[in-house]
């Protein structure tokens, strides 16, 4: 695995591995890695001649009052467990290699990125936008691979790239779980013994509307009353969202026709935690 930390030594490696028009996927992280992560990595080599992947903790993301200080970084990790995998470039580089200036040039989704996730955590996906458009001009790769996991991340990545014509397909994945049905996220290690079994409150809400749909339930409105009840049993977790939309627009639907994204984000303790579903009527 080609470890590269400067722009110049990715473009190269990456030229290098598009040669004789093979295919590169790629697939961007922020690290501390997991096997939602590496569920990814696996769709890319199935899917891509040669396998690029991202290790970058974007400031640009992270609001003021948020974890960018203390966000996990196992670097050394990272390196074993994708090189395992038989990734063929990393490139990891440090905040002053992509943001030498500053900033004053962002790409933004308009509407989109106040949505779901964006309204709980303003500029959140004009960072995101701004950071995944960089790495597709550096790596320019033919597929980049997302996880459902961050529904809202997705559509909003899909719009970029429709509205600004990059020729890269995206290509989504289903979220990896732990046995007991809690997304896995890098953000779980926050979690202390009592946090982690409380957090199972997202998937259990979820569990809840998808079951009352499928007892005939198809009005948005009474799902999401039926499984923020749901939300009553841990008190001490609080509720960011709890939303039926379109998982396009992420406008909310009223009432589950089509295919419908049901998003919950919650805090438990001091950790922000998100999960979601889709209902295919
Ligand atoms: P990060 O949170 O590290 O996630 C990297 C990728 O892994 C994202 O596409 C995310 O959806 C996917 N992922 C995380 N947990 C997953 C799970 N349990 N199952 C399946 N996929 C999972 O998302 C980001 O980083 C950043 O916003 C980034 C896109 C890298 C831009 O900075």
């Amino acid at each position: 695995m080609k470890i590269c930390s400067t722009i110049a030594e990715a473009r190269a490696a990456c030229l290098d591995a598009r040669a004789g028009r093979r295919r590169l996927g790629l697939v961007p992280t922020m690290g501390a890695l997991h096997e939602g992560h590496l569920s990814l990595v696996r769709a890319a080599e199935a899917q891509c001649d040669a396998v690029a992947v991202s290790i970058f903790v974007n400031p640009t993301q992270f609001g003021p009052a948020e974890d960018l200080s203390k966000y996990p970084r196992q670097f050394e990790r990272d390196c074993r467990l994708l090189e395992k995998e038989g990734v063929d470039i990393l490139f990891a580089p440090p905040v002053e290699e992509i943001y030498p200036d500053g900033l004053v040039t962002w790409v933004l989704v308009e509407s989109l990125s106040e949505k779901l996730d964006g309204r709980s955590r303003p500029g959140h996906f004009r960072g995101v936008t701004t950071i995944v458009a960089k790495l597709f001009h550096i790596i320019e790769p033919e597929a980049a691979f997302f996880g459902q996991k961050d529904a809202a991340q997705l559509a909003v990545i899909r719009r970029m790239v429709r509205d600004l014509n990059f020729p890269v397909e995206i290509v989504a994945c289903p979220i990896v779980r732990e046995p007991d049905g809690l997304a896995m996220s890098s953000r779980n290690a926050y979690l202390n013994r009592e946090e982690r079994s409380r957090a199972l409150v997202l998937q259990r809400s979820l569990q809840k509307a998808r079951q009352q749909f499928h007892d005939g339930e198809k009005s948005a409105a009474k799902l999401i009353s039926a499984a923020k009840e749901v939300f009553a049993s841990e008190p001490q977790v609080v509720l960011d969202y709890f939303e039926m939309v379109d998982p396009d627009t992420l406008d909310p639907v009223e009432r589950i026709s089509r295919r419908t994204l049901v998003a919950v984000a919650a805090h438990v303790g001091s950790t922000r935690l998100i999960d979601n579903l889709v209902l295919n009527p």
